[in-house]
């Protein structure tokens, strides 16, 4: 008896049974979402499936590679060796999980030339959050806290994505993205607890960011357009409206012990819901940056595609080493075979 496994798999059958029908492949697809068990990249899946996976997961990296702009600004000015180290390190980070969630996406057919000629034709989006300015020292210590704290809250439930490079690839990234997420929590509290201009600079910086940052769990449940598809999949495990509550309830806490406000008057506590009710979010804000027409669309990709122009030989380099090494083997193993013949 075959597993489940082994039932999922696309591959010609070696024992020779007859091809499934293609409405046995799905319902096998099916039941093992059904079942909670991971799709694997050698597993028959809808093509409907892997091209949800290919944009979510192209747009996820996108947003890494992007997403090291704004901090980088800060590495040649942040205020001490201390600061500069872990600066680097958390870029450095970002770079990382794009090269994982690539690698993922490649699982699913997907070179990653094209992943990043559609970014930067601007056929593929990556999020909106990047598309605003780092003005003082403060933000890096405000992304850290709100953007890598939203980040976690949306990719925590990623961990248990029905597509297994994807939910492995994140169990990585969300133990990276804890550590971004408390260096900027105790940054913050640094100005915040400094002088008063410092204490001012951090409450400039939340009241920027911290709109921002709740779009970043995308449109309204009933404006989403792949929420429901997704969910039923299990790519998704929880809708947009719910992870950006949860985020909410998550900050107003944290807020008072930084002795920061955080910049929405309608913040109160709903004893009956459970949670905090929030205020009006401006979407028209949202859809104009999706569109191109935020602080900064243009500054990011224009610079993403001059690192990439300006990468071109580092590509050739690693290209021509692999190809050596790939000839050499070849050479190798045609050697061994000359000698064991004579
Ligand atoms: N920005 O139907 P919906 C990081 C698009 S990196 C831009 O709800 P879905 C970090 C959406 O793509 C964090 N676009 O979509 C890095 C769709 O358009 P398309 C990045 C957005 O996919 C460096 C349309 O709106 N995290 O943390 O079901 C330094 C309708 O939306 C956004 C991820 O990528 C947005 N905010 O749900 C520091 C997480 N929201 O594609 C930190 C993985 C929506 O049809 N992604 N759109 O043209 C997800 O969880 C989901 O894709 C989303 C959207 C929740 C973002």
């Amino acid at each position: 008896m075959a597993t489940a496994a082994a039932q999922r798999t696309a591959r010609p059958q070696a024992d020779g049974a007859a091809a499934r029908e293609p409405a046995d492949y799905q319902r096998v697809f099916d039941a093992a979402v059904a079942a909670d068990e991971r799709i694997e990249p050698r597993d028959w899946m809808p093509d409907a499936y892997r091209a949800t996976l290919v944009r979510q997961i192209a747009q996820h990296a996108h947003s890494e590679i992007i997403g090291m702009q704004p901090e980088a600004n800060w590495i040649t000015r942040a205020p001490s060796l201390r600061r500069k180290a872990i600066l680097m390190a958390k870029v450095q980070d970002e770079a990382g999980h794009g090269l994982y969630l690539y690698s993922a996406a490649e699982t699913l057919g997907t070179g990653r030339d094209e992943l990043l000629d559609k970014l930067h034709s601007g056929r593929q989006k990556y999020s909106s959050i990047f598309n605003y300015p780092t003005l003082t020292w403060a933000d890096v210590g405000a992304i850290g806290w709100l953007v890598d704290g939203a980040a976690i809250t949306n990719q925590v439930p990623l961990c248990r994505c029905s597509y297994g490079p994807y939910a492995r690839a994140m169990v990585r990234i969300c133990k990276e993205e804890s550590f971004h997420q408390r260096q900027g929590y105790e940054l913050l509290l640094a100005l915040s607890k400094g002088t008063p201009e410092q204490h001012a600079m951090a409450q400039d910086a939340v009241d920027r960011w911290w709109w921002p940052s709740l779009m970043m769990f995308g449109p309204p449940d009933d404006e989403s357009q792949h929420s429901a598809q997704s969910m039923a999949w299990k790519i998704k495990r929880h809708s947009n409206d719910e992870l950006r509550q949860r985020f909410v309830d998550i900050c107003v806490p944290q807020a008072e012990s930084l002795g920061l406000t955080l910049p929405d008057p309608d913040l109160t506590w709903n004893e009956e819901r459970g949670h905090y009710d929030f205020g009006p979010i401006d979407w028209s804000e949202f859809w104009d940056v999706l569109k191109g027409n935020g602080p900064c669309n243009e500054q990011r990709l224009t610079q993403r595609k001059r690192a990439h122009d300006e990468g071109a030989w580092v590509r050739e380099a690693a290209a021509a080493y692999a190809a050596k090494h790939t000839g050499g083997a070849e050479a190798a193993a045609h050697e061994t075979t000359g000698a064991e013949r004579a």
